[in-house]
């Protein structure tokens, strides 16, 4: 028998409206008599809908089998399928699977299947589960080793996600824009743990240190957190999460997987690889991830080779798990060096990064409910001084600055179902973040820079104590609400400082006579209301108050010294920067609105549209200090200050089934769009970095094992800028690229052509080319970044 079982709906990026009940399809019977099908939609115990699930379909009466993936509305969908009896399978990592039995199919008649899972020993992506009811903004998915192989750093695997963009920073330490507001605005959960940027430039991120080869579940929260997965962070959430363990099935012996992957990337020489293997017992599991890449240069459009993007990296991360009777423990150690990496768009490059780190996850699952614990730790060493590719003028410049930082904290997170009806979620976390940056005297330089060593930030110390309770309700088969409270106090404090010399002493002797310690008592809030009025949309309105208290360097960088303030600051922009003691946290008030639109059976096409309005009181900004001119730039000194600013925007995705038949295989379409407006209120004028009018479009065809699509980015010209950091315009543009790939057995290989009319661009959140204005003495006009050109990618995977 021939089996004609076609997926009706490819999973999206891009769509999220949430569906409790799927009804049944009403009166379908034109294809055929003998034809039915089967949709579903699959749950985590509290409620939350579940992504990348893999749905085994198998006829009981031939044997024959089909399987699919929920998409990220937790949906699937088996369509013209013979009529008869069925036996459908549900397995997803970290919960126990479940197999629904004699589901009986007939012509036209589509039976309604809501799948609960319950938890198994490991469950997946705690952040999100743990919430019974994420936000409408949330973009939760399984990443394929080819997107890791594709991205150059984990920040990429979040890019495609509605109201995400990307400020460049280093070819791997791109730093993700949720609704306007990135980088420590945000909050990045990498395992579960938050560590910070212990760099005055923040060339190491959260995100850096996790190769995209260990990144398998991303969960991009933009807009409105729950405030059970919030906490210090106004614009939303990122959270990436290892593979979880897998231990052998009863009968199995041990269980084994591996798998290896190497890829090219034509410009800039871009190169690497990674290996993993995990072996487990039925209790027991081991295993080891190792990664390695390296790029030179990239030249853009133009063929101007663009210096200071050279990089490479090497990562080792070991894992061991153990489980049994509800109980899960895993910890993971790893090391991560970077030895060099450019910084084209800052005055100084990377020339070590030393991290290493522990992470202990212990998780409870008892009859009512989950206990969810991590504990864990991080060492970073961290250099700069003047790369390989920078011009110095006007003689050839050393400038080592030391950093070392210690990350160092837990969680705690209970979830409680109290009724059907009712999940309880409370939670208690800390992280203490300590700093030391230090610049070695340079012989010969005194008084400017030596004899002694010049202590930007001596001893300082972040201290966050978080504590949180939220409550989920689902009140009937149309509205569930969402209500949370959350408290973060955060202290910050510094110690003494000196300068090169005496020269630097009048502001060294000033700042160490400040009291510099604060406790800023930060309360969030989150209250969401979701509608599902009927099959064809849901609606959902959601009110946030988020905070976040300064940052070490935004309080205690205390030197106007126009040199020490030019080591200041994670912008790209060329400027020099100041730190307030005095600065107040951020507090930031967001309204946030969701509509999704369907076919009746979800089967063909959705969209869904989320406007957004963020009011953020004392938003940390900038005060000019003064400016200074070399050649034909200006630039300004900056000091940090509390400024009230709005951002409004709104994000569009959308998707289309083209086609779906054996002759032509599965044809889609997939679309998003965000726009955005931010202004500081007091002066009228733009915000830093704000992305413009932006569009991609994807075509995607997949037809017995091959797949191959096309892809259009358009960006319109960003106008709206910064008058205080000097922001430059930037020119619209326009994206072409295309990939295919085939599978088979355990072999995988794929290809991709980028910028493939090799368009010269300027990059809207790239900042400035500073090693160009270096070359040219500090005479010429400094301009925006531009971006990669054309550029060819290649990778292939085996597993064993
Ligand atoms: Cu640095």
């Amino acid at each position: 028998m021939k089996a004609k079982w076609l997926l009706a709906l490819v999973s999206a990026v891009c769509l999220c409206g949430p569906v409790y009940v799927v009804h049944a399809q009403q009166g379908s019977t034109a294809d055929s008599a003998a034809m039915g099908s089967i949709a579903g939609v699959v749950h985590d115990p509290s409620g939350a809908l579940v992504a990348g699930t893999r749905v085994e379909l198998k006829s009981v009466t031939s044997g024959a089998k089909e399987s699919t993936q929920t998409d990220f509305q937790g949906r699937f969908v088996f369509a013209k399928i013979a009529t008869g009896r069925y036996q459908l399978t549900v397995t997803a990592g970290g919960f126990e699977v479940a197999v629904l039995t004699d589901l009986e199919v007939t012509a036209g008649k589509e039976p309604p299947v809501n799948v609960v899972l319950k938890v198994a020993a490991a469950k997946s992506s705690v952040e999100v589960n743990g919430s019974a009811l994420a936000s409408a903004a949330a973009t939760r998915y399984n990443v394929d080793s080819y997107e890791q192989a594709r991205s150059r750093n984990a920040a990429e695997l979040v890019a495609e996600a509605p109201g995400v963009s990307l400020r460049e920073n280093g070819q791997l330490a791109s730093i993700p824009f949720l609704h306007g507001l990135g980088d420590e605005r945000t909050k990045l959960v990498v395992d579960g743990m938050t560590v910070s940027s212990s760099c005055p430039n923040h060339m190491n991120p959260p995100l850096s240190y996790l190769a995209p080869a260990q990144a398998a579940e991303l969960t991009v929260l933009a807009g409105i957190t729950p405030v059970s997965v919030g906490g210090d962070s106004l614009g939303g959430t990122v959270a990436v999460d290892s593979r979880q363990p897998v231990f052998a099935r009863a009968g199995e012996g041990l269980h084994q997987e591996g798998g290896s992957t190497g890829f090219f990337r034509s410009n800039g020489q871009n190169y690497g690889g990674s290996i993993s293997d995990w072996v487990a017992g039925r209790h027991l599991g081991i295993g080891y991830t190792g990664n390695w890449a390296t790029n030179d240069d990239y030249t853009d459009g133009n063929g101007h080779k663009v210096t200071s993007t050279y990089a490479q990296s090497t990562d080792h991360i070991v894992t061991l798990a153990a489980q049994g009777a509800g109980n899960l423990v895993v910890l993971q150690g790893s090391l991560h060096h970077t030895p060099y990496e450019g910084f084209v768009n800052a005055q100084m490059d990377l020339v070590r990064n030393y991290a290493e780190r522990l992470n202990l996850r212990y998780l409870r699952s008892f009859e009512h409910g989950t206990l969810d614990t991590h504990v864990f730790w991080q060492n970073t060493w961290h250099s700069m001084n003047i790369g390989r590719d920078k011009s110095t003028f006007p003689m050839p410049m050393w400038m080592p600055m030391n950093t070392h930082g210690r990350d160092i904290g837990y969680s705690l997170k209970l979830e409680l179902p109290l009724s059907t009806q009712h999940t309880l979620l409370a939670g208690n976390e800390l992280h203490r973040f300590v700093l030391d940056d230090r610049w070695p005297a340079v012989a010969g330089t005194a008084p400017y820079m030596g004899p002694n060593t010049f202590v930007n930030i001596n001893d300082g110390r972040r201290l966050r104590l978080g504590s949180f309770a939220e409550m989920a309700s689902r009140w009937n088969a149309h509205w569930t609400t969402l209500a949370g409270l959350r408290n973060d106090t955060v202290w910050t404090n510094a110690g003494p400082v000196q300068g090169y010399s005496d020269m630097y002493a009048m502001h060294a002797d000033a700042f160490n006579g400040l009291n510099r310690a604060h406790t800023n008592p930060d309360i969030d809030a989150t209250f969401l209301v979701r509608y599902d009025a009927n099959a064809a949309g849901t609606y959902e309105f959601g009110y946030a108050r988020k905070t976040r208290a300064p940052n070490l360097y935004e309080r205690y960088a205390w030197s106007t010294n126009m040199m020490a303030s030019g080591m200041i600051g994670w912008f790209g922009d060329g400027n020099y920067y100041v730190g307030d003691v005095g600065l107040k946290p951020e507090i930031a008030h967001t309204l946030n609105g969701m509509a999704t639109w369907h076919d009746r059976a979800r089967k063909t096409w959705e969209i869904k549209v989320t406007p957004y309005e963020t009011h953020i009181q004392d938003y940390v900004d900038v005060d000019t200090l003064g400016t200074t001119m070399y050649g034909m730039s200006t630039f300004a000194q900056l000091q940090f200050a509390n400024h009230d600013a709005s951002i409004h925007g709104a994000d569009f995705s959308g998707n289309a089934a083209i086609w779906n038949n054996s002759s032509l295989g599965q044809g889609k379409i997939s679309g998003v769009a965000g726009w955005l407006h931010g202004e500081r209120l007091d002066t009228a004028t733009g915000l830093y970095q704000m992305m413009p009018l932006n569009l991609r479009l994807a075509f995607d065809e997949e037809l017995k094992g091959f797949g191959a699509g096309l892809g259009v980015q358009a960006v319109d010209r960003k106008s709206n800028v910064d008058p205080h950091r000097f922001e430059q315009a930037t020119p619209g543009y326009t994206l072409f690229d295309l990939h295919a790939g085939y599978r088979r057995g355990h072999l995988q290989a794929s290809a991709a052509a980028d910028n493939l009319l090799n368009r010269e661009y300027e990059l809207p959140l790239g900042g400035v080319n500073f090693d160009d204005f270096m070359a040219s003495m500090w005479m010429g006009q400094i301009m925006p970044l531009t971006g990669r050109g054309r550029s060819v990618f290649a990778t292939l995977r085996a597993e064993f």
